[in-house]
């Protein structure tokens, strides 16, 4: 069964990105609850800026599961990021990561790289760039397999990043590298920019998607924008995905009403 997941940002000096919830982990919990999400997308500044305990008895009183956790701050708020041309920051980055992926598994939750993957930087040769995502991320997967976890790479539109910009490619850079402890995520919203036919893309990765960024064409809430998710949603079934559609999506026109949109596109194109 496909599940249903709203993000929620807790990264109090980021005020603005495609996340629906915002600041306040127990308001932004009971209101998905109320929706009938089945689970929430963390994106915090750090592995410890949660504490465990008492986020576990949220999830139970809310009835939510983590979805997954975001890496993303490592790059916003301390530069970090797995391809920079120092090898300290790429070991800082590959720390932080490390640490995420710990804290995700205290919720048999997984980690997502999107853009803590970096980018070819300007005087780096593009092999070399490769080499290190690489080793990096082959190191990461082997840490999370060990917490009986898994670890999720994000292709992503490139604005974002010169490095792998769609899932086909996302995919022969993981078997190329053999980097068998890592999957893929198909970030709806990136798709729209990248993909020739989002459909067809989601059909040839389906040995290794993870999860599912869900957005409409301009990042709203599905249903404000002009991407087809009868397809989309229609390759999924067929690849019988049983992740996450999770909701990263800008908080238009607010956070709830984001979240309401999601949970009714959610419903009509996945007819649960
Ligand atoms: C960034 O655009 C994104 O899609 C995130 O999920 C990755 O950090
Ligand atoms: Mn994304």
């Amino acid at each position: 069964m496909i599940k249903s997941c709203a993000t929620i940002a807790l990264v109090s000096n980021i005020k603005s990105g495609p996340w629906i919830y915002w600041d306040d982990l127990e308001q932004s919990m009971a209101h998905a609850s109320s929706l009938g999400f089945d689970a929430v997308e963390l994106f915090t500044a750090s592995s410890n800026a949660l504490e465990v305990e008492a986020t576990q008895l949220l999830l139970k009183k809310y009835q939510l599961q983590i979805a997954a956790v975001g890496t993303g701050a490592g790059k916003v708020i301390h530069g970090l990021t797995l391809t920079d041309s120092d090898e300290t920051v790429r070991k800082k980055a590959i720390e932080f990561i490390e640490k995420m992926i710990s804290f995700g598994a205290a919720f048999k939750a997984p980690a997502i790289i999107g853009s803590m993957q970096g980018n070819v930087m300007p005087g780096v040769d593009r092999e070399q760039a490769l080499e290190w995502l690489s080793k990096g991320l082959s190191y990461l997967g082997k840490h999370a397999a060990s917490l009986g976890v898994q670890l999720i790479y994000e292709p992503l539109n490139r604005y974002e990043t010169n490095l792998i910009n769609t899932l086909a490619d996302g995919v022969s850079f993981l078997k190329t590298h053999q980097i068998n402890q890592v999957g893929l995520l198909a970030d709806l919203f990136h798709m729209n920019m990248e993909e020739v036919d989002m459909a067809a893309s989601i059909r040839a990765s389906k040995d290794f998607l993870l999860h599912v960024h869900f957005a409409d064409s301009n990042r709203r809430p599905v249903g404000n924008g002009h991407t087809h998710f009868v397809e989309v949603a229609k390759a999924l079934q067929e690849i019988n995905y049983q992740g996450y559609v999770s909701a990263e999506a800008f908080p238009w026109p607010t956070p709830k009403e984001a979240a309401t949109q999601t949970i009714l596109s959610f419903k009509k194109y996945f007819k649960i």
